[in-house]
């Protein structure tokens, strides 16, 4: 089986700006990786993630949108993620469960053994093998989000939401360090790239490089 890697965070805080920066290592240290993301990464997954992001108009029940989430995932593990792992490829994933623990748990405050019941039932005993989180305060991440494009759906909630969404990445962190690290992610592009070669090294994902 191949490497399974995830990458989460609050909105805005650098996950797309470091994704191609961690493909690169693992490519480099020998990994054939497929990068792909959540919601999304299947043709069934990007038209939920529309209809998640940007369905607005009379909103969505938030059972709705946890058993959406969940969905696309069903789709994306039996269609991309599993067939990836099983052909020893390295799988490298923009948010996975631990967003919908930190989104729907944390800022929907929805009942979280529903979800873990939800993440056996459709993961089995699947669990990434190193989950990174960008971590930064609300309103370094909205800040820099804010720059970058209009809000979605997800987006518009308030700071209150975003505060209980980073509590709760920093909690599984807490509960699950042999496979979830975090990353101070406040800090300047070069210096998150330098704990994220350290993390991959620590965590035995590349090997350090031989002078
Ligand atoms: N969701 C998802 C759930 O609710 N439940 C789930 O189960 C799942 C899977 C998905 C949405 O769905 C939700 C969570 C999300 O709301 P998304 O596209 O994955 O959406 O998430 P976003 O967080 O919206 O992704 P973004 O692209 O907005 O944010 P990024 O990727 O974290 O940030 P990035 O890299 O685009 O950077 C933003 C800006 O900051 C700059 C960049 O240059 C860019 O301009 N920047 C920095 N500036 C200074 N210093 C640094 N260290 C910087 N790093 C980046």
């Amino acid at each position: 089986m191949g490497k399974f890697i995830t990458l989460e965070g609050i909105e805005g805080v650098g996950k797309t700006s470091n994704l191609h920066f961690i493909k690169e290592l693992l490519e480099v240290s020998g990994h054939d990786c497929v990068v792909t993301r959540e919601p999304g990464g299947t043709n069934l997954g990007e038209s939920l993630r529309e209809i998640l992001l940007s369905h607005t108009e009379d909103g969505m029940s938030e059972d709705a949108e946890l058993l959406m989430m969940f969905a696309a995932r069903a789709e994306h593990l039996a269609k991309v993620i599993l067939p990836a792992l099983e052909n020893n490829q390295t799988v490298l994933c923009d948010r996975f469960t631990e967003a919908t623990y930190a989104y729907q748990g944390g800022g929907r405050q929805l009942d979280v053994d529903s979800i873990s019941d939800l993440e056996d039932w459709v993961q089995g005993d699947l669990r990434p093998d190193l989950t990174i989180i960008l971590d930064a305060p609300v309103e370094i991440g909205r800040a820099r989000a804010g720059k970058r494009s209009e809000p979605d759906r997800i987006e518009k909630e308030q700071d209150d939401f975003f505060q209980r969404v980073r509590d709760t990445y920093i909690s599984l962190a807490e509960q699950h360090p042999h496979r979830i690290c975090l990353i101070d992610a406040s800090v300047d592009l070069e210096s998150v790239q330098k704990q994220i070669l350290s993390k991959l090294l620590e965590y035995n994902i590349i090997d350090a490089p031989v002078c």
